[in-house]
């Protein structure tokens, strides 16, 4: 398999502001995450109005000028998916499908299973696993990621709409009813067929003990939906199979078109990011390294984190394929889900956060690489965008960037 090797020659690797009145002290936020669900749920909520209030004030205050120019007349709006209305789903669901029907800017001899513009951003992610995941780059690579995703969906595909995000807390009691995964034509499909006698995923890193999972209610393609007819067309790299087995192509960059398999697990958001979870990711974690480790699963540890949780929740292929996972059309929700809790865990203290990284341009360093830096630069390929320095990526409202959570 070439994943290893940098195939691309890549170098390294309508506003609707409630209200602008700050409200929120940082006296009042929580310190601690609670057991209960229903207080962590509010606590959560505290969290996120706190970083938007702060977020809005840094704007109202023009501190943000020097940058890039971000203004609250200019702000984007990221809202959880269950809050659009439904022809605002249908609007974004529409936009990536368009994507998925522009042909592909990166070279058949690259990538030749890269058959639209959307696998342009399949075939990046592939190609650079192994340099963005357990990295200093993590977070701000999928900002980046994320963000250019969307540019494309306005640039090429009219879309107009706020960006979504997967809210998954508050989909713990059920993803097969949750408005993400319900399989109607305002979801971004469902679950897959109902396969019977699947055993538990087995999920190996490393020399450490292996983390299982349980099965789903899916295992097949998707049976409905706006991505029933929706091809998968590279991979698998790295597919967790039932039973423990893994499932990889001689050349993932292959065409390989097969359908979107998903196997809903609501078991695994219960466990691992629940709203207990998920405040805790953000309260018990004062530094960088800690906050990206959990949030990813510290190997060894028996807990895949809420990162890990959205992904094999999702269960199926290409879900269950790091590579290969923003195959699966859900994938920016939950990276916007991801990268609106790095936002709030940023929001506590900016001063150490804002531009705290740790880590270095390898996956858990192997093999050892430099420390990332402000000044490592970012380069999504034929996804998207020019290269970038991670200091343009530390900020929301800073560089080219311009959005708020609500
Ligand atoms: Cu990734």
């Amino acid at each position: 398999m070439m994943i290893g090797s940098n195939l691309f020659g890549l170098g390294l690797c309508a506003l609707l502001l409630p209200s602008l009145a700050v409200t929120e002290s940082t006296s009042t936020l929580p310190t601690a995450a609670a057991t209960s669900t229903a207080v962590a749920a509010v606590q959560l909520d505290d969290l996120a109005s706190h970083a938007y209030n702060q977020t809005v004030a840094n704007l109202t205050a023009g501190s943000n000028s020097k940058r890039g120019g971000c203004t609250l007349e200019t702000l984007k709006v990221r809202r959880d998916w269950s809050t659009f209305s439904k022809a605002e789903r249908k609007e974004y669901i529409n936009s990536v499908l368009c994507l998925q029907s522009l042909p592909a800017r990166t070279p058949a001899s690259l990538a030749a299973g890269a058959k639209t513009r959307y696998d342009d951003f399949v075939a990046t992610h592939i190609n650079q696993t192994l340099y963005i995941h357990y990295t200093g780059t993590f977070l701000a690579w999928h900002r980046y990621f994320t963000w250019q995703f969307e540019q494309a969906l306005r640039d090429e595909c009219g879309f107009t709409g706020d960006f979504p995000y997967w809210n998954w807390p508050a989909t713990a009691n059920s993803l097969e009813d949750s408005a993400v995964f319900d399989g109607s034509d305002t979801s971004m499909s469902g679950n897959g067929e109902y396969v019977s006698n699947e055993s538990e995923i087995i999920l190996y890193l490393g020399d450490t003990p292996p983390v299982d999972l349980p099965r789903g209610t899916g295992g097949g393609c998707v049976t409905s939906g706006p991505f029933l007819n929706y091809t998968v067309n590279m991979g698998p790299a790295a597919l967790s199979l039932p039973g423990g087995t893994t499932q990889s192509s001689a050349n993932p960059f292959d065409y390989n078109p097969r359908c979107l398999k998903r196997d809903l697990t609501t078991a695994i958001i219960e466990q691992y990011a629940n709203y207990t979870a998920v405040v805790d990711l953000i309260l018990a974690n004062n530094d960088i390294w800690d906050f990206e480790m959990a949030m990813q699963g510290v190997p060894g540890s028996g807990s895949i984190g809420v990162h890990g949780g959205g992904h094999y929740a999702m269960g199926g292929d290409p879900g269950r394929d790091v590579y290969v996972s923003p195959g699966d059309p859900a994938f920016w929700h939950h990276h916007g889900m991801i990268d609106r809790v790095w936002w709030i865990w940023q929001s506590l203290d900016p001063a150490h956060r804002l531009e705290a990284i740790s880590g270095t341009g390898t996956f858990l360093n192997e093999p050892p690489s430099a420390n990332t830096t402000l000044d490592t630069v970012i380069d999504i390929g034929y996804a998207n965008g020019d290269p970038i320095a991670m200091r343009q990526l530390m900020s929301t409202t800073g560089g080219d960037f311009c959005y708020i959570y609500m």
